[in-house]
């Protein structure tokens, strides 16, 4: 296989950006910065217009509308675009060399790299190790896939002890080098599979971020996920487990005291501010991560205590007259619906829906039915919802379409001591720009509540 490019070879090349989201325009901007010639593709013209792209181009950044006519010696392609592509197609056609932008930039950092995949939790995961690492006293690069986007390209110019990424399966479906010092996997439900088609396929492109590590690196893996010990097999890293269920002397566990690595109490049980058993699995993860990444155990316990939490993840929004409204809008996959409903201890009025992306949702319905004292269904998956609940013999729900009505519904429901969580389960595209925008939407009409 090919070897990765080093900085110096790359300012001696021409390189074509594919897509000038986050990713590209980080990723032109740091290759401009070593002097390589760089040039841009993207379907949408109009981006080129962007001030980030004027920027680029005052520092000698080309765009084209012919990539595959270029003669270039890499194609760097944003996680966004799809294989189908029509330009990937013609260049992969053409004999280009295609790498994904966190692959290359993985194979540039200058520290340690901690990489952090599965379908849920990563970015509280990453958020955690990152925080553990800061608190040891080290200089710490945060970002990847987790959002609003910090692409890793972004942080090399920079000089950090650590980089803590989350890698998604799209990030990783590519992935040529990637091969980070700590790699861990959380857990794989179906998701993405409007892009990758089969659930085995999207456990693949996950199970890569272990195919490249050597015997000096460490794989942080799920004992109590048996998608994720399927790969326990794959790379040559040394094996680190976590679990909330088994006794592991040599990993991460779990129980009634506190959470423990590598047979010491790291910190006691009641110290984790984030709710729900879903959030111990993942500061469990981050606990190994941080600690093979050198974390101290006063840094790890400061954290734990402390965070409380990202935007847009059972966030707390606001309390009125006893009730208590919760934005869950990073919830885009069923899966992560049903961690949601389980991580509180009582009913919720719920609201839910958005757009599908070829998920089975009958689990979730179920949990629904379980855990929603009334449900609001929002969004295009409404009223195939709405079927489903139906037939589960639930009837305690109604159908609002968009959010400012859900929120509206959602409050002429729910009583003092109520929890009101918005929790889509489904993606936000049908009627917002991302889960962010969605989540701020939400934020916005709950605070116009009277
Ligand atoms: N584009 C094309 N042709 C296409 C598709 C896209 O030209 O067929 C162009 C678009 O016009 C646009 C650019 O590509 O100009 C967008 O690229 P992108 O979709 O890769 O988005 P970026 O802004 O570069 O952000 C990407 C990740 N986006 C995706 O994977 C879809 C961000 O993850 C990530 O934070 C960022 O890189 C930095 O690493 C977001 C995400 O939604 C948060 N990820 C998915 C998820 O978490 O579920 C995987």
């Amino acid at each position: 296989m090919t070897r990765a490019p080093t900085r110096g070879e790359l300012a001696e090349s021409r390189v074509l950006v594919l897509g000038l989201g986050r990713a590209g325009l980080a990723m032109a901007g740091f290759l401009l910065g070593l002097g390589t010639q760089v040039f841009a593709y993207d379907d949408n013209a109009a981006v080129f217009r962007s001030p980030g792209a004027r920027r680029l181009r005052e520092r000698g950044m080309r765009f084209t509308r012919k990539p595959e006519r270029l003669e270039v010696d890499w194609v760097v392609v944003s996680p966004g675009i799809e294989d189908q592509n029509q330009a990937l197609k013609r260049l992969r056609k053409a004999g280009a060399e295609v790498v994904d932008e966190l692959d290359l930039s993985s194979t540039l950092v200058r520290g340690g790299l901690v990489g952090v995949t599965g379908t849920n939790g990563k970015s509280t995961t990453v958020a955690l190790v990152g925080q553990m690492l800061k608190r040891t006293g080290k200089r710490v690069f945060v970002g990847g896939n987790i959002a609003p986007g910090r692409p890793l390209a972004s942080g090399l110019r920079g000089r950090f002890d650590w980089y803590v990424v989350e890698a998604s399966s799209f990030q990783l479906e590519r992935a040529r080098w990637f091969a980070p010092d700590v790699a861990v996997v959380l857990n794989i439900t179906a998701d993405h599979l409007d892009r990758h088609l089969t659930r085995a396929r999207y456990a693949e492109a996950k199970f890569r971020i272990l195919d490249r590590q050597s015997e000096s690196q460490f794989a942080v893996l799920n004992r109590d996920d048996p998608v994720v010990m399927k790969a326990k097999e794959r790379g040559r890293g040394e094996r680190v487990l976590f679990s909330m269920r088994y006794k592991l002397r040599r990993g991460a566990l779990l129980n009634r005291r506190g959470l423990w690595f590598r047979g010491r109490e790291v910190a006691p049980a009641n110290l984790l501010r984030i709710p729900g058993r879903h959030n111990i699995q993942n500061a469990l993860a981050a606990v190994c991560a941080a600690k093979l990444a050198g974390a101290s155990d006063r840094a790890v316990r400061r954290t734990l205590a402390e965070f409380r939490g990202l935007e847009h993840r059972l966030e707390a929004v606001r309390e009125l007259g006893g009730v208590t409204w919760v934005n869950n809008s990073m919830c885009t996959n069923p899966a992560a619906g049903v961690h949601s409903l389980r991580a509180f201890g009582r009913k919720v009025v719920l609201i839910t829906g958005g757009s599908e992306k070829g998920l089975a949702f009958g689990e979730y319905a179920e949990e629904v039915t379980r855990r929603a004292k009334w449900t609001v269904l929002m969004g295009s998956s409404g009223p195939k919802l709405a079927r489903r609940l139906e037939r589960l013999g639930y009837s305690r729900f109604e159908v609002a379409g968009e959010l400012g009505r859900a929120v509206r519904a959602a409050n002429a429901r729910a009583k003092p001591g109520d929890i009101v969580l918005f929790s889509p389960a489904f993606a936000s595209f049908d009627q917002f720009r991302d889960f962010q925008d969605r989540g701020e939407a939400f934020r916005r009409e709950v605070r116009s509540l009277g």
